[in-house]
């Protein structure tokens, strides 16, 4: 069929709010965006055990362990989910990884800072988690089929992983006033770049508006940004906890907070490599890339030897 032809179902499909399916045609720059997208995000998941992971050995119970070591697990199953959706689109695993790992794909700039404290592991539950969800609402509804799909699950773990963040800043900020000074460091430091980690300013997005006419996003870094804080605002007022904003402020007019300006600048530096832990984040990826080489071989051995015997695993 003409290219025309195509575009034109192409079109009609996302006017109409059908999803796109890996086999239906599609414009390049629609592929190439999501690929970019949904490799961000699957190397973020991965990326993102690790700030968690340093926190399991010395998890302050093993109630505590258990949940952590689930959390941290299901990021891994998250992380794989959207590697395999991305596949869907014609890039494989390995051009993925290679990407991350030469720097040239990125992840969230929210795991290139350090976890502290144990209560930096409620604060990522909470906010980060947080941020994520509201994120990831939309993305349930995104153009692309297999994205969309991945995301039901998604969600539905990240809002537990919210809870179980809440429900460890409740227990600090409840406790003894060491324990409250703990929980309110750990929101000082983890406030902005939860903010910023939803992106950039719709002024300064550069593939925002043709996201939002794909249908690949379905709201604005900004408008997500705000529901974020309108949803976290009254959380932080119930542990008795103060967001580190003085512009922070309730306006009844547009029925929302206003709040100030991240630091963009900072924001920019750690999406360029130089933030707090990029270097340790990523050398700690290619070392568990190069440590799980083995397993690598025998999966791929063990696959060839099946199909050999034409046991396709039925
Ligand atoms: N960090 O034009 P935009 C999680 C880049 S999952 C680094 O606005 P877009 C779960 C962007 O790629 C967290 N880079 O871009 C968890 C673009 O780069 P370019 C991850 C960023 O794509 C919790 C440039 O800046 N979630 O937390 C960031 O339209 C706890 C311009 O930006 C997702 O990935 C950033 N924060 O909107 C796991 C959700 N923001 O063009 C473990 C899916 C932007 O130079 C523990 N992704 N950039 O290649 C999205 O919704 C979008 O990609 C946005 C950015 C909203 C993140």
């Amino acid at each position: 069929m003409e290219t025309i032809k195509l575009q034109e179902i192409f079109d009609a499909k996302i006017e109409k709010g059908d999803t796109i399916e890996p086999k239906d045609w599609m414009p390049e720059n629609y592929r190439k965006t999501l690929i970019r997208q949904i490799s961000q995000h699957a190397h973020s998941e991965i990326v993102g055990m690790l700030p968690e992971g340093n926190w399991i050995t010395r998890a302050p119970s093993l109630r505590r362990k258990m949940v952590l070591l689930a959390k941290v697990q299901d990021e891994g199953g998250h992380g794989l989910y959207l590697y395999s959706a991305a596949e869907t689109m014609g890039i494989s695993r390995d051009e993925m990884i290679d990407q991350l790992h030469s720097g040239k794909a990125k992840y969230s700039s929210i795991f290139n800072y350090p976890t502290l404290s144990w209560a930096d592991i409620g604060a990522i539950g909470w906010l980060v988690d947080g941020a994520a969800i509201m994120n990831q609402v939309m993305l349930q509804r995104t153009s692309y089929g297999p994205y969309a799909r991945a995301m039901v699950r998604i969600c539905k773990e990240e809002s537990f992983h919210q809870r179980q963040g809440y429900e460890i800043m409740t227990v600090l900020a409840k406790g003894t006033p060491e324990q409250k000074e703990l929980a309110q460091d750990a929101l000082n430091r983890f406030w902005w770049p939860s903010l910023m980690m939803l992106g950039p300013t719709d002024k300064e997005s550069p593939n925002t508006e043709q996201s939002v006419k794909w249908k690949i996003k379905r709201e604005t870094n900004d408008e997500v940004r705000q529901k974020f804080v309108d949803r976290t605002v009254p959380q932080a007022d119930i542990l008795g906890l103060k967001i580190p904003d003085k512009d922070l402020k309730w306006n009844e007019a547009k029925n929302g907070y206003d709040f100030g300006e991240a630091n963009w600048e900072e924001f920019f530096n750690v999406v360029k490599g130089n933030g707090p832990c990029n270097k340790e984040r990523l050398s700690a990826r290619v070392k568990a890339h190069e440590n799980g080489a083995w397993v690598r071989e025998a999966a791929a051995a063990y696959a060839a030897r099946e199909s050999k015997r034409g046991n396709n695993g039925n």
